[in-house]
């Protein structure tokens, strides 16, 4: 079994898109281990999006990212992490097949509603950041 971080980032939650965006990885069968509400500050950002700091659209995800609060879960599956990124869809608005979560609601490059952990590497260490080993359920 796999886990992977999710975020409902801040376009989610203020869209009132996060009940849709859980139900589907309900509806999907992978279980949810861990959740909860919270507003991302400026260390919890740079540590989670390290690889983009340098990156020239680093200060709008940064702003968009600490804008209002998110919804961090941990999801657990078989290929949880291949699982999600599939039905995250691709980065790109424009890229995101329809049927996907950001095909189906997103329309801008940075605020594209959700996060996935990219690998099982990146799940680990992204889950250390957002929760507390007491804050996982079995
Ligand atoms: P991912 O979220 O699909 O893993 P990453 O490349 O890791 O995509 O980028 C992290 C986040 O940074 C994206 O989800 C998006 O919000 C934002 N982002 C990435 N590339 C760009 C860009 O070229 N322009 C604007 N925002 C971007
Ligand atoms: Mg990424």
């Amino acid at each position: 079994m796999e886990r992977t971080l999710i975020l409902v980032k801040p376009d989610g939650v203020e869209r009132g898109l996060a009940g849709e965006i859980i139900r589907r990885f309900e509806n999907k069968g992978l279980k949810i281990r861990a959740m909860k509400m919270m507003q991302v500050d400026e260390d919890l950002c740079a540590s989670h999006y390290a690889e983009h700091v340098n990156k020239p659209f680093y200060p709008d995800l940064k702003a968009f990212i600490m804008r209002s609060p998110i919804i961090a879960m941990v999801a657990v599956g078989e290929d949880a992490v291949a699982v999600s990124r599939k039905m995250m869809g691709a980065t790109k608005f424009s890229e995101a097949e329809p049927g996907t979560i950001r095909g189906d609601y997103a329309f801008s490059f940075t605020e594209n509603l959700i996060h996935g952990s990219d690998s099982v590497e990146s799940a680990a260490r992204e889950i250390g950041l957002y929760f507390s080993h007491d804050e996982l359920f079995t």
